[in-house]
């Protein structure tokens, strides 16, 4: 695989300084070498270039750093439709609201290749708002129903050039989602799985079911990894961590499983806060869990499936 390492060193969208340097930990604590001892070609295509902020129209709601927000998610999703042409590109985060800018571009290119673009979206948190619902006005809250085509961004963020049909969208690990987002998921057929969905029917069973749909529908599958998907004692470097997230043993088994379904053609690590990590072992576990997610197993055979 040809690893494109696309950096997006943004934090405006969330409450909490530090995540901007999400890009340099993973890098400095080895993410290419890691890929590069699986057998992959790794390329760093350096920093998206940080954009002047776009002229939006005032929003009735208090929205934080909408105009650069809204001037971030539209670079990158210049360089996603670029990067998504061929090899597999990764998105490094910053903050959340950069996966509305990573997923707008590889959208757009696989409604070009004429393939349908599912969506794994590992989170605590279901980023469902609207810019009219969200009440804390941090945009890392808004990327997944702006993706789904939700109303009310228009105007705001980019217009969005082939917008997620919710169904081929899946929620993976939630804990903390507000009473607006509850409404809106519960009348969108997205799928959202809680760690209750988890702890009764397992990570694995509920992820091949969506495995399943991918293949039978010859999808891409883009996967969107938000580093507070774990257990909090696992990965402190997170900016928003709640308690009762997915352990060691389920992360690295849903990374497996993605990995063996050779269905994955592009990620996202976002949130991670390096200023917030102990010891840099919630970089560490991140860069362990992208080499699961591309290849790497315990006895380093191939699993019967
Ligand atoms: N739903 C809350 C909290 C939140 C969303 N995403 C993260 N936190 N990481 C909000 O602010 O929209
Ligand atoms: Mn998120
Ligand atoms: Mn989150």
């Amino acid at each position: 695989m040809n690893c494109k390492l696309i950096s997006v060193p943004v934090e405006q969208g969330q409450p909490v300084p530090g995540c901007a340097l999400g890009p340099e930990a993973l890098k400095g604590a080895g993410l290419a070498a890691a890929l590069r001892d699986l057998g992959h070609e790794v390329v760093d295509l350096g920093p998206v270039p940080g954009p002047q902020p776009r002229c939006v129209p005032d929003h009735p709601n208090h929205l934080k750093f909408l105009p650069e927000i809204s001037a971030w998610i539209e670079a990158t999703a210049a360089v996603a439709y670029e990067a998504g042409a061929d090899g597999f590109p990764i998105f490094l985060g910053g903050d959340h609201s950069i996966s509305a800018g990573s997923v707008s571009g590889l959208a757009r290119r696989a409604a070009e290749q004429g393939r349908p673009l599912f969506v794994l979206w590992m989170d605590a948190h279901s980023d469902f708002h609207t810019l009219d619902t969200t009440t804390s006005g941090n945009l890392h809250g808004v990327p997944l129903a702006y993706l789904c085509g939700l109303p009310g961004f228009e105007n705001y963020f980019p217009p969005l050039p082939a917008p997620l049909a919710p169904e081929r969208v899946c929620i993976l690990g939630l804990r903390s989602v507000d009473k607006a987002e509850r409404e809106a998921l519960a009348g969108s057929p997205v799928r959202a799985y809680d760690m209750s969905a988890i702890d009764r029917k397992g990570i694995g069973p509920l992820l091949e079911s969506f495995l399943d749909e991918v293949r039978a529908a010859n999808g891409l599958l883009h996967v969107s990894f938000d580093v507070d998907f774990l257990d909090p004692p696992l990965a402190p470097g997170v900016g928003t961590p709640v308690q009762g997230g997915a352990t060691f043993r389920e992360a690295h088994l849903a990374m497996e499983m993605l990995h063996e379904s050779g269905l994955v053609t592009s990620l996202d690590v976002v949130e991670l806060n390096p200023t917030l990590d102990e010891r840099g072992r919630t970089a560490g576990l991140a860069i362990e869990l992208v080499g699961s997610l591309l290849g790497k197993t315990i006895t380093g055979r191939r699993r019967a499936a």
